[in-house]
């Protein structure tokens, strides 16, 4: 029935489609997802179109909307996870219950809500391509997520009557990275883009590595994204248990993939043949792509402060673009107190942490719905602040005319496991043993990486679970007599030596609950935060990149090196009483993948007599002193 429907649905499309698009194949039995039934009560219109791309591949396209809607503003989303479940979300006759909750707002108020497969995918006609490189160097094809939304775009602007041709396009993670795709040599129908947490650079920050160490749950991430047409990817062949055993029992991660039977898939492939910062990683980073193109796309990036996947690339996205916002009305950066994606969910409150009310939700009627409605409607100008940030801590929103907004302030390490502003004085040193055969777990065990649950939180997770552990140093300053406030990137300087010839470093900045807190008193703070050690920012750096991202190279043993690496951004304020603490250790497992601390040319296919313990030593005061640099508003 539906089938007929939407065949009948499609046929009045056509007949009604402007001349200029190019012809579209009438929905066939084995191109149409079996759909939902649609009674006649419903209170939308759903409608499958396989769009064709210029060299005549068709992507599988949802068109859904409120019955009665006229010169509809259309919001597209172009995703790699399934875009009949995307608009199935109930089997329900109501549009609020069949769309994501994100969506209620916008399809209630005539907007025309679409989603498509990317290419390969799912029901998307041709190959898959994992972040599909922009045409050029790494694509001699010409066909990439660009070009894609720019046919697709065209196509929608000319082919919903109910449509008013204007586009917007909205997208979390890698649908955050398609909708920035679609601002390289846009469609004229694109007027508004919202990238929520975008991919931006894979091995800088987002998602595949983090300054040259690999994040083990990729595996399972490509795998399911590996299965192509199914609906619902492969899942890992394991069972539930901890991760960090499984992980630690195979060895290296190409060990662990070899095990898995899965080290045969192409992507992976891909992560294992490039582990440094090369042309393929660097040619193909968005921020760099963008910032050599006009802005020509009003755009609003969005991040979580606690984004576990993508912390990266909306700030460095900004910081490309914003030079090019000569009038600051075409750009802005949202900074959320959100996990990752957490922007389209509830917004109350992360593991521990409070918030005032439904943040998230707070973000999507003030700011989000009414910057599309300003460029897709036409209607008042909304005035979006250039930055909007939720400064946690003292839970508020805040408007600002640039990010960042602090200044950097070192925060140094100092002698007796000290901290504070004041210049440290003579130099020292601490020691720790790091060994990669007893790696610091980045959550309490058991660990399962696929469990929402832990994986949505655990960047807000108490650290006092590792602090004090021999091979995690603490540096911790007085409690605060007034409160610290800090808007940027907190940058790290580093100064440590290791015995070994390769290791990596976790630097961990730390609000520290007061330890005799009142019961629920503090602000944004449950009951039973007394001593929480809060991460405000979690990073980590390879230490053979050093000196060249894109060569790495052996450490000399026991020499100095100064490593500098940036924590997410943040808005946050430490308030008095509480101390701000620094922690630095040199394993973050089984999140990231283990530095044997003996170089090899390349860590997927370390053996396993290359991994050693190793004397870490971390140097603070006089000509190496270790900082954070704060960026601290006066
Ligand atoms: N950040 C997610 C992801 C993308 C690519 C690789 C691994 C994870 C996502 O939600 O799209």
């Amino acid at each position: 029935m539906t089938y007929i429907r939407t065949a009948l649905a499609f046929a009045l499309l056509l007949s009604t489609a402007a001349t200029a698009a190019p012809p579209v194949t009438p929905m066939t039995p084995d191109n149409v997802a079996s759909l939902d039934p649609v009674r006649a009560d419903a209170d939308f219109i759903r409608r499958v179109a396989m769009i064709p791309m210029r060299d005549g591949v068709k992507l599988y396209t949802v068109i859904v909307m409120k019955k009665g809607t006229a010169n509809g503003p259309i919001l597209l989303t172009r995703t790699p996870y399934d875009a009949k479940g995307s608009t199935s979300r109930l089997k329900s006759q109501r549009i609020v219950d069949i769309l994501p909750a994100i969506d209620a707002d916008f399809v209630e108020d005539g907007y025309i809500r679409v989603y498509q497969d990317i290419r390969g995918l799912h029901h998307s006609e041709g190959e898959y391509v994992t972040n599909r490189p922009l045409s050029g160097p790494l694509n001699p094809t010409g066909i990439d997520e660009s070009t894609d939304a720019f046919d697709t775009i065209g196509w929608l602007a000319k082919n919903i009557p109910e449509g008013n041709g204007r586009v917007g396009i909205i997208g979390s993670s890698y649908p955050g990275f398609t909708a920035l795709m679609a601002e390289i040599n846009p469609n004229p129908a694109l007027k508004a883009a919202a990238p929520q947490s975008p991919m931006v650079d894979g091995w800088r920050g987002d998602d595949w590595f983090h300054n040259g160490a690999f994040r083990n749950p990729n595996l399972d991430y490509t795998v399911g994204q590996s299965t192509g047409k199914a609906e619902d990817g492969a899942a890992p062949a394991y069972g539930v248990g901890d991760d960090y055993e499984r992980y630690l029992a195979a060895g290296s991660t190409g060990d662990y993939a070899r095990a898995q039977g899965i080290d045969g898939y192409p992507f992976i492939q891909k992560l294992f043949q490039n582990p440094a910062y090369t042309d393929f990683w660097s040619l193909q980073a968005v921020d760099k792509l963008m910032a050599a193109r006009p802005l020509t796309v009003p755009t609003m990036l969005m991040v979580g402060q606690w984004d576990q996947e993508d912390s990266y690339g909306a700030p460095a996205v900004y910081r490309a673009l914003e030079p090019k916002d000569s009038n600051n009305d075409m750009l802005s950066l949202v900074i959320g107190p959100w996990r990752h994606s957490g922007v389209n969910h509830y917004g109350y409150e992360l593991g521990a942490l409070t918030f005032n009310g439904d943040t998230a939700g707070q973000f999507r009627r003030d700011t989000l719905k009414p910057f599309f409605d300003y460029h897709l409607k036409g209607a008042p100008d909304p005035h979006t602040p250039p930055v909007l940030t939720y400064a946690t801590g003292v839970n508020r929103w805040e408007r600002s005319a640039q990010w960042p907004m602090g200044t950097p302030t070192p925060y140094y390490l100092g002698r007796g496991s000290s901290a504070g502003f004041a210049s440290p004085g003579a130099a020292g040193h601490d020691d720790y043993v790091s060994d990669p055969m007893k790696p610091v777990p980045f959550l309490p065990r058991p660990i399962n990486m696929n469990d929402g649950a832990q994986w949505k939180s655990w960047l807000v997770r108490d650290q006092r679970f590792v602090s004090g552990r021999p091979d995690v140093l603490d540096y911790t300053g007085a409690p605060l007599v007034k409160a610290v406030h800090i808007m940027g990137a907190p940058a790290v300087r580093l100064f440590a030596a290791t015995s070994g010839s390769d290791s990596d470093w976790v630097v961990k900045l730390i609000d520290v609950y007061p330890n005799d807190e009142p019961e629920g008193a503090g602000q944004g703070s449950k009951p039973g935060m007394a001593g929480y050690q809060l991460p405000i920012g979690i990073e980590i750096f390879r230490g053979r990149y050093v000196h060249s991202l894109a060569s790495p190279q052996a450490l000399k043993s026991g020499k100095v090196e100064e490593y500098r690496f940036d924590l997410p951004n943040v808005d946050h304020v430490f308030l008095p009483g509480h101390k701000i603490m620094v922690q630095v250790q040199s394993t973050l497992f089984p999140l990231y993948d283990r530095n044997p601390q003996s170089f090899v040319a390349n860590i997927f296919e370390a053996k396993a007599g290359d991994y050693r313990a190793a004397r870490q030593s971390i140097y603070y005061g006089g000509a190496t002193a270790s900082a954070v640099l704060l960026p601290v508003v006066p």
